[in-house]
């Protein structure tokens, strides 16, 4: 560990939504911090393995643990000892860590274990949480318009008032004037929060949030009101698949064309089957190739990343994907597996090595700690202040609905 009795280690964790640019972030953040001098460790975070973002980010030379089978806040030993791995393997100056889009109520579950049982070794700065512009437009669009579920809107609002930075991402993505609005609202509909923007890929605004993210703040500090029944049904409601597939050809193959053509083919077989995409990720690793690609919406367009220079045709490569998509597991299996086969050149050999898919079961947290001052928001209704924000027509229960 850096970390000595003077200078403890400085720990950033950036939640938010499936897709907001978490990674991004962090891929853009680390490489600054690299250029500052600078050592930089990064703790992923997923339900199952084989997880696209630890390649992302270990493709550019950052030291990446993974803490995969559940959430931080129910494998909370796992994010210690993952830190402790990175710390001795790599001797960060900085630790990132990028907790599961779909979670909720870190403040209580992993950043106030953090600065109490680890309290003088590390420096837990303000909690970030990150906004992807466009889907808080299609979140703030009511009744049948908005494609996720109430509960779905909860998690996502509850995101929201644990932050002690909103981070409204993707600056790049609107025009100015809008961006501006949804910052406002932001900052009308969440006052104790820091609203500020960013675009974490085009580096806009990374030198304010870094200085944000570092400041000598409390961080998760806040105390608000998480109903587990409607957080847990809420992100039951999300198909979840991570696959490994191995893909081989008896001529060599330029891959970028194939990925993004499968994502495209990904994006058709949600689209067809009515099921709005939270986030689906591809990596394909071949010699000479390192792709990402991306697709946070069933509306929107394929995004792919090259990551380093060299495009050499290859025979072989590892594909893996991960999709988050509002549809029952089964279904998400089935689509994903047919376009595996349609959606991928016909002459490819296509081996998968390994398939997990599944609904997120529910969060039960190592450890729930209590914030110093009583909860603010949402005390009397365990809907918080998604009334306001949101307005949903009909009250939101879990089917065993109770405040925590
Ligand atoms: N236009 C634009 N796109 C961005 C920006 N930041 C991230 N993205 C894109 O948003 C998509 C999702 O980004 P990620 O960083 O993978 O999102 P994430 O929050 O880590 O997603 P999960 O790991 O699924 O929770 C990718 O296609 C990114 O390129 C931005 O500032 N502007
Ligand atoms: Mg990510």
């Amino acid at each position: 560990m850096k970390a000595t009795e003077t200078a403890p280690l400085r720990v950033i964790v950036v939640g938010g939504f499936l897709g907001a640019g978490k990674t991004t972030l962090l891929r853009q953040a680390g490489r600054r911090l690299v250029q500052q001098g600078k050592r930089v460790g990064i703790v992923t975070n997923d339900q199952a393995e084989n997880l696209v973002d630890t390649e992302t980010l270990r493709r550019e030379g950052f030291g990446v643990e993974e803490v995969a089978g559940g959430c931080f806040c129910c494998r909370f030993s796992d994010l210690l000892s993952s830190s402790k791995r990175l710390m001795e393997a790599h001797k960060p100056d900085v630790l990132l860590c990028e907790p599961v889009g779909s979670c909720t109520d870190l403040a209580a579950t992993v950043l106030r274990p953090m600065q109490t049982f680890l309290k003088g070794r590390l420096a837990v700065g303000p909690y970030s949480v990150l906004v992807d512009p466009l889907r808080l437009k299609q979140m703030l669009s009511k009744g049948t318009r908005s494609p996720f579920s109430e509960k779905v809107l909860y998690i996502y609002n509850k995101q929201l008032e644990e932050a002690d930075v909103i981070v409204l991402n993707k600056a790049d993505a609107l025009p100015a004037d809008e961006f501006e609005a949804l910052q406002q609202k932001l900052t009308q509909v969440f006052p104790r929060a820091a609203v500020m923007g960013i675009s974490a890929l085009e580096e806009r605004g990374l030198d304010l949030w870094l200085e944000q993210a570092c400041a000598d703040r409390p961080s998760g500090q806040r105390g608000i009101h998480v109903n587990y029944d409607i957080y847990a049904e809420g992100e039951a409601e999300l198909g979840w698949l991570n696959a490994a597939v191995r893909l081989r050809s008896s001529e060599p193959v330029a891959w970028k064309p194939v990925a993004l053509d499968l994502l495209k083919a990904l994006k058709d077989a949600f689209h067809a089957r009515n099921a709005e995409v939270a986030h689906v990720k591809l990596s394909l690793t071949a010699p000479g190739h390192a792709l990402t690609g991306n697709l946070t919406s069933t509306g929107g367009l394929p995004f792919l990343m090259v990551q380093g220079t060299a495009e050499a045709p290859s025979t072989e490569a590892l594909l893996l994907v991960n999709a988050r998509v509002q549809i029952q597991p089964d279904e998400l299996k089935a689509a994903v597996q047919a376009t595996l086969e349609t959606g991928l050149p016909r002459s490819l050999l296509k081996e998968i090595e390994r398939l997990d898919c599944f609904s997120p079961s529910r969060p039960v947290p190592e450890h729930r700690l209590p914030p110093p001052e009583p909860c603010s928001v949402g005390a009397e209704n365990p809907c918080g202040i998604i009334r306001e924000i949101f307005k949903p027509k009909k009250k939101i229960s879990g089917t065993q609905a109770r405040s925590n």
